[in-house]
């Protein structure tokens, strides 16, 4: 193996550490906007700078957080003393990765169903990336359910465009994250769930094949399969954690270094349910941690919203202790009366 290769393996075996996780912060302008609106914070570079930088400085965060993805803006933010936040997460044992996606865009020909942009230039902007202290990346594809949808052209299309995402940043010496999020938008059950995320998964793999990327340097960013937000009779954290592992045993091959659950709109505390039944369920093929955004950030954000400057070291508490909740559902020994403690 060469040398670039083992370096891939080893950051990705880093970021699927036992007990840690991916904090998902690269929310890109609009979304960053939407979050910081419901909190009401002004969306300017400077509070972006000031939130994002108060969760990376978190004492001890990484002891459960193996790496942060960041937005184009994040990863060249300096503090005021000149501290680049690559520097902070350098100095808290914490990977720097980068979202490169440039996000879902109408798919022509194809209602309501989306194609991720960012291919052109992107081997330039790699190698600009890697300059900066980028050791992973992140590729978000959007899958739709609903009448009719997804298509095959938008799941084919989505395939090919992460596999040469995937590629390029092998190629300049940084992991891939492959994200195909199936949406849970919908009044859909687990069993629609099930079928559209190991169809997505599949052509996934076909594509990463075809186009030569390693899977011991890849990780796989999924979604849970579970019931749409708006179905009547949704499953439950065991159905949830036992049709999501059957799903990944058909479609993820073994050597793929690990999977990192996106959260998706799910609740905090059912996020980490869910992953930790699915490790309570024994051996997996790959490790099965978290990336979580939201699921993460939620309470974090709403309580340095409402106090940045007071609120500052409170915040990280909470965010440490999701963070550590997740990490010990990354293993398998979360329960309820930890999250009490
Ligand atoms: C943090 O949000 C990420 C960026 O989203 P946009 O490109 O839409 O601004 C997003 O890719 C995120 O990493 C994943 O969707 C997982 O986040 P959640 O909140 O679903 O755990």
């Amino acid at each position: 193996m060469t040398d670039r290769l083992e370096q891939l393996v080893e950051i990705a075996q880093a970021l699927v550490a036992p007990g840690k996780g991916i904090l998902a912060i690269d929310e890109s302008g609009g979304t960053i906007k939407k979050r910081f609106d419901s909190v009401k914070i002004e969306s300017t570079e400077a509070n972006r700078l000031d939130y994002r930088s108060m969760m990376l400085a978190t004492p001890g965060l990484g002891e459960h957080i193996s790496g942060a993805i960041l937005f184009d803006e994040t990863i060249r933010q300096k503090m005021a003393d000149g501290t680049s936040l690559v520097q902070v997460m350098e100095q808290g044992g914490i990977l720097p990765g980068i979202k490169v996606d440039r996000g879902a865009k109408a798919l022509a020909g194809f209602d309501g169903e989306k194609v991720t942009e960012g291919l052109d230039g992107l081997r330039e902007r790699l190698a600009e990336y890697a300059e900066l202290g980028a050791k992973f990346a992140k590729w978000r594809a959007v899958i739709t359910i609903g009448d009719d949808i997804p298509s095959r052209a938008c799941i084919d299309a989505n395939a090919h465009a992460l596999a040469r995402y995937a590629a390029l940043c092998q190629e300049a010496g940084i992991v891939p994250i492959v994200e195909p999020e199936v949406l849970m938008d919908g009044d859909h059950d687990l069993d629609t769930s099930f079928d559209v995320t190991e169809a997505t998964l599949k052509a996934l793999f076909s594509q990463l094949y075809e186009q030569n990327v390693m899977l011991e340097g890849t990780i796989l960013k999924a979604s849970m399969v579970i019931s749409g937000s708006d179905a009547g009779d949704r499953a439950g954290a065991e159905e949830v954690a036992e049709a999501t592992v059957d799903c990944l045993l058909n479609a993820v091959p073994a050597a793929t270094a690990g999977v990192v659950f996106l959260s998706g709109g799910q609740e905090d505390v059912e996020a980490t349910a869910h992953l930790d039944a699915m490790n309570k369920m024994g051996d997996m093929p790959w490790p099965l941690s978290f990336s979580y955004g939201r699921a993460l950030q939620a309470e974090c954000l709403a309580t340095w919203a409402s106090d940045p400057k007071g609120n500052r070291e409170k915040a990280q508490h909470i965010l440490l202790h999701r963070a550590r909740m997740n990490g010990l559902a990354a293993l398998g020994e979360w329960s309820e009366e930890e999250e009490k403690e």
